[in-house]
C-alpha cells in the first residue's frame, strides 16, 4: 500500500495544541487525501450543504491613519477611494433591510479606523440594535477597541466582532507597522472575556510562504475558544496600496489552506472571503469542498467588488446549497 492509499486518520477533536509541523504536514498531504479529511472533520459538525451568509458595508470609508499595505482605505496610499464620513443610522439600516431581502442572516458594518472614538460607538450601538431589530446576527470591525468599547457593543447586544490578525506574527511587519501584532491579540482577548463571538481569520496572497500561512492557522487554533468565524481572504490588489503587483497565490494553495483551517477548526465557520470576485465558480466549488461553509454576499465588500448576488444564487443552484445557519450547527 502507497503512503496515500493508507487509510486516514480522520478525527474532529476540537484541539487547542496544534503543532506547527503538523500544520505544515497537513498542507503538504497529497491534494485529495487533504480534502478528503476536511470534508470528513466538516460533516461531523456541519450540514454540508449550508453556506452562511454575510453582507458587508462600509459605514465609515477612508482616511484611516493605519498603513496596512493591502487596504485601500489607509490615507497613506494613493488610491481612487472617495472617503466618507460615519454613515447616519437609517441608512445604514435601509442597506441591512436591503441585505436581508437578498437573503443575508448577518449584517457586518466595518469602519476604517484605527480605533474608534467612544462618541463613534454610539452610533454603531444604534446601528447594532436596529439591525438586530431587523431579525439578523450584527457584526462589527471597528479596528482596535478599549475595555469600556467592547462592553458598550456587547451591552448594545452585539453579536460577532471581526477582528484578522491577517498574517503570521513573523510576516506581519512587512504589511503593517502602525500597530504590532500583539495590540490585535490584545483586542481579541478582550472581546472573548466580555463574551462577544469572535470572527477572526487572515489573507493570503500578500508575498507570504507556505510556512507564514502555518503560522497564521496555528495562532487561530491556540486560541482557548477557536473563533466562531475564520474568514480567509485573498488579497484583492488595488492600485496605489504598495501590495499591488504581488504575485499572484496559486489557487490550489488557497483551497489547500481553506482545507486546513477547517480540519484545525472543525466547528467554526470558515468564510470564502475577499476575493471571490477573481475566483472561478470550479474554485469556490472547491472551497466549499474543502469546508468553507460562509460567504461574504452582495455586490460589495467594504470598498472593492463582490459576485452579484444573482451570479452566487446560480451558483448556490447549481451546486445545490442552501442559504442558511448561524455559528454552530
Ligand atoms: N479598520 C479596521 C481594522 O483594520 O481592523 C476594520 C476594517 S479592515 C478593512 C477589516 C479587514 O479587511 C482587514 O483586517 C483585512 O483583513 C481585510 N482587508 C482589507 N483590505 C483587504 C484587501 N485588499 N484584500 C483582502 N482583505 C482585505
Ligand atoms: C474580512 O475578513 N474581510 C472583510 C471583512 N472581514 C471586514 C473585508 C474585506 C475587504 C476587502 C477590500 C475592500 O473591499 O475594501
Ligand atoms: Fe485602516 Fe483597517 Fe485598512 Fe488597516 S485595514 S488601513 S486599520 S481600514
Amino acid at each position: 500500500m502507497s503512503a496515500s492509499q493508507k487509510p486516514l486518520e480522520t478525527s474532529a477533536t476540537i484541539r487547542h495544541d496544534w503543532q506547527l509541523h503538523e500544520v505544515e504536514a497537513l498542507l503538504a498531504l497529497p491534494f485529495n487525501d487533504l480534502i478528503f479529511q476536511a470534508q470528513n472533520v466538516h460533516r461531523v459538525y456541519f450540514d454540508p450543504n449550508e453556506i452562511q451568509v454575510s453582507s458587508l458595508l462600509s459605514i465609515k470609508t477612508g482616511s484611516c491613519s493605519e498603513d496596512c499595505g493591502y487596504c485601500p482605505q489607509s490615507a497613506r496610499y494613493d488610491s481612487d477611494l472617495t472617503p466618507e464620513a460615519l454613515m447616519p443610522v437609517d441608512a445604514v439600516l435601509k442597506a441591512a433591510q436591503q441585505a436581508k431581502e437578498q437573503g443575508a442572516s448577518r449584517f457586518c458594518m466595518g469602519a476604517a479606523w484605527r480605533s474608534p472614538k467612544d462618541r463613534d460607538i454610539e452610533r454603531v450601538v444604534e446601528m447594532v440594535q436596529g439591525v438586530k431589530a431587523l431579525g439578523m446576527e450584527t457584526c462589527v470591525t471597528l479596528g482596535m477597541l478599549s475595555d469600556k468599547q467592547t462592553q458598550a457593543l456587547k451591552d448594545g447586544g452585539l453579536d460577532y466582532y471581526n477582528h484578522n490578525l491577517d498574517t503570521s506574527e513573523d510576516y506581519y511587519s512587512e504589511i503593517i507597522t502602525t500597530r504590532t501584532y500583539q495590540d490585535r491579540l490584545d483586542t481579541l482577548e478582550r472581546v472573548r472575556d466580555a463574551g462577544i463571538n469572535v470572527c477572526c481569520g487572515g489573507i493570503v496572497g500578500m508575498g507570504e510562504s507556505q510556512v507564514d500561512r502555518a503560522k497564521l492557522l496555528l495562532q487561530l487554533a491556540s486560541m482557548p475558544k477557536h473563533p466562531e468565524s475564520v474568514p480567509i481572504n485573498m488579497l484583492v490588489q488595488v492600485e496605489g496600496t504598495p501590495l499591488n503587483g504581488t504575485e499572484a497565490l496559486d489557487p490550489i494553495v488557497f483551497v489547500r489552506t481553506i482545507a486546513v483551517a477547517r480540519i484545525l477548526m472543525p466547528q467554526s465557520r470558515v468564510r470564502l472571503s475577499a476575493g471571490r470576485k477573481n475566483m472561478s465558480d470550479e474554485m469556490q466549488a472547491l472551497c466549499f469542498l474543502a469546508g468553507a461553509n460562509s460567504i461574504f454576499y452582495g455586490d460589495k465588500l467594504l470598498t472593492t467588488d463582490n459576485p452579484m448576488t444573482n451570479h452566487d444564487q446560480q451558483l448556490f443552484d447549481r451546486l445545490g446549497v442552501k442559504m442558511g445557519g448561524s455559528s454552530y450547527a
